[in-house]
């Protein structure tokens, strides 16, 4: 990229935060002045929210960069600070997860419940011959055994590696392969858009093909037949008969916690390695500032995938460790009807709710009449994770689940990243649609050029991390040279994540999405993202993807992939006059260079498992070139509807 991304979109509107939030936030505006003057003091506070078996000797050796050493010396075990510390403190008695399969059976698991399960998992685990250092492999739908899984793991000093329950079998051997698992935690199968779907077998075909697989451990989920090897064993019949007494060890801090899979759009998957102590502490804290959790009132619905890294840390390890009572949903949005969300919500009583722009632009094409039918009125707080948000979705959801009062975090973060890095304060920021804002306290973000210099206020380039942070990827599994070469070697001496931004007049940032999702069109770098914005701000459309598609004059074309809300005519003449208002309305809004070639009006578009639009794809689909890869979509489906249901406009 020679140039700066430009900066197209403007966004006026600004919401304060509530008096009363304000009045009793967990943290105040001085945590930003705290952790300016000391930086790791600040995060050495943070560390003290923790319980260790032995105080650190120093924060942080940065002695051989870029490899990191958080609270050096310290130990401590994950799970004790998960559950022993919460029941110990007498509060077993309260509720850890609300569980609600998809078929609508539920479970109530309360922190003594959720530590006996865990201590019974170790056990048998341990009689099972792993032991510390020892890699799991966790292939399990939303059910709470996978909580239970992990922390049983983190109790034992065992590294997991959560693969989402939907990968194919070649995805799970390759992963289980790469760190060598001697055990594999899954279900026979899991509830998904209504029907049980097997996981066994597909365990079956991946264990076929590692052989250090020396277990398999089996929950019963959904009661289908499975084939039974000698390896398999059920779940009810080793951890729940083993037995729940077990004294959790302490470990180093930096003793590898879990690894997680980046899916990697075309090499090798990076096995993203995070640790103990510094991990702990930073998920703990953002979990803490960030949702202003308060433990005693507040029920927080995280609704990401256990296999995704968002579940990892904030359900699992961020809002256990502060003693949060959640929600856990196995199933989709819209199974039995497109209002379950908001029926959860109004069932639990929830006062938080972190989800995705894809699934907030689902909800906008499915209309605001299906959230308007349930009552919404004990949420008080509302997150946003995975992509950029639209000014139009994030208005959306501050209108029509937020009541026009709930403050909205949209958190920036990476798996590598392990917690969350970017993002305003409830109780402080006043927030702007679209934007992440600031840096949270002890994060040192920068947006540079080219050159690496610091770009001033109103500027565009790439984001970077200056200073190192806790919850830090430590290396990429078994590749210490390729962790240096993807992330530390573009700008000297700092972390590039691979993501544009632009830092607006008064300094907030603003996400731009991958810089390889850049387009250049007559030598002007344009943001997909920006793009993207401008067409979800026109009221018939809910959701939109922009790729740039080689053009023989322009160098690169914008093609945009464009879902109509939900009442909207798109058939016939009535689709080509919108596709040519929204060509228009690009223009007007972003300026006459960014007017797409092209729009398509399309049912659906295709996504990863994470709810990130899969742009090669769709590049793909522009350029007229085959499909690519297609393993890591959501729904393979889409890419058919996409065919069959387009219409073009030139
Ligand atoms: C947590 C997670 C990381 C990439 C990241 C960026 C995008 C995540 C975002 C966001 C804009 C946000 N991303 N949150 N972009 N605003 N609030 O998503 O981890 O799956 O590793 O993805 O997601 O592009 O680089 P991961």
């Amino acid at each position: 990229m020679s140039e700066t991304l430009e900066n197209l979109l403007q966004e006026n509107r600004q919401f304060p935060p509530p008096d009363a939030l304000a009045a009793s936030a967990n943290v105040t505006a001085a945590a930003y002045d705290e952790a300016a003057a000391d930086r790791l003091g600040f995060w050495e506070a943070q560390a003290r929210r923790l319980s260790w078996a032995t105080p650190w000797e120093s924060v942080l050796d940065w002695s051989n960069p870029p490899f990191a050493k958080w609270f050096v010396g310290g130990k401590l075990n994950v799970a004790y600070n998960c559950l022993d510390r919460h029941v110990e403190a007498g509060r077993g008695s309260k509720v850890a997860i609300h569980w609600e399969g998809e078929p609508g059976d539920t479970r109530t698991i309360t922190y003594a419940d959720l530590h006996r399960s865990v201590c019974q998992a170790a056990n048998a685990l341990t009689d099972l011959g792993v032991t510390a250092g020892d890699r799991v492999a966790i292939y399990l739908p939303m059910i709470p055994e996978a909580a239970v899984a992990m922390l049983a793991c983190a109790r034992i000093g065992a590294t997991h590696s959560v693969v989402f329950g939907g990968f194919s079998a070649d995805a799970l051997s390759g992963r289980i392969q790469d760190a060598s698992a001697k055990v594999v935690i899954t279900a026979d199968g899991g509830y998904r858009r209504g029907k049980p779907s097997g996981l066994k077998p597909i365990v079956d075909e991946a264990v076929a093909q590692c052989p250090t697989i020396q277990h398999v451990l089996v929950v019963r989920r959904t009661g289908q037949d499975v084939a039974w090897g000698d390896k398999d064993l059920w779940w009810h019949e080793t951890v729940e008969q083993a037995s729940p007494e077990h004294e959790a060890q302490p470990f180093d801090s930096e003793h590898p916690l879990f690894i997680l899979y980046t899916s990697g759009t075309t090499a090798k998957p990076k096995g993203i390695l995070h640790t103990t102590g510094g991990y702990l502490t930073q998920v703990s804290y953002t979990h803490h500032a960030v949702f202003d959790l308060k433990p005693d009132t507040d029920v927080f619905w995280c609704t990401a995938d256990i296999g995704w890294v968002t579940g990892h840390s904030y359900i699992v390890y961020g809002p256990l460790s502060n003693g949060a009572t959640q929600i856990m949903y196995e199933g989709t949005p819209d199974t039995p009807h497109k209002g379950r969300f908001w029926e959860i919500v109004e069932k639990y009583r929830a006062t938080i709710v972190y989800t995705a722009p894809t699934l907030i632009r689902t909800m906008m094409k499915w209309g605001e009449d299906i959230p308007a039918k349930f009552d919404l009125s004990s949420l008080r707080l509302l997150g946003s994770v995975g992509e950029p948000i639209n000014p139009e979705a994030w208005m959306w959801y501050r209108k029509h689940i937020g009541r026009d009062t709930c403050p909205i975090v949209d958190t920036w973060w990476q798996t590598e990243t392990g917690g969350i890095m970017i993002s305003p304060l409830p109780g402080v920021t006043a927030t702007k649609p679209g934007s992440a804002m600031t840096p949270l306290p002890g994060i040192s973000a920068d947006v540079v050029d080219d050159q690496g210099e610091s770009v001033p206020n109103g500027g565009g380039g790439y984001l970077v991390l200056r200073e190192p942070w806790p919850s830090m990827l430590r290396t990429i599994w078994g590749d210490d040279q390729r962790f240096v070469d993807t992330y530390w070697s573009r700008f000297d001496g700092m972390y590039f994540a691979g993501d544009g931004a632009k830092r607006d007049a008064d300094g907030h940032l603003w996400l731009l999405g991958r810089v390889d999702d850049v387009m250049l069109v007559s030598g002007h770098n344009i943001s997909t993202t920006e793009v993207e914005s401008a067409l979800v701000s026109h009221p018939s459309v809910a959701e939109a993807a922009v790729v740039g598609a080689t053009d023989p004059t322009t160098g690169q074309a914008i093609v945009a992939f464009t879902i109509p809300r939900g009442h909207v005519d798109s058939e016939g003449d009535a689709g080509e006059a919108l596709i040519a208002e929204l060509r228009n309305h690009v223009a007007k809004t972003l300026g006459p260079i960014a007017k797409p070639r092209q729009i398509m009006l399309v049912p659906e578009l295709p996504k990863t498992r994470s709810g990130k639009i899969m742009r090669r794809l769709l590049r793909d689909v522009a350029e007229n070139r085959s499909l690519g890869d297609v393993t890591t979509l959501q729904d393979s489906t889409v890419m058919d509807l996409i065919a069959s249901g387009m219409k073009t406009g030139k």
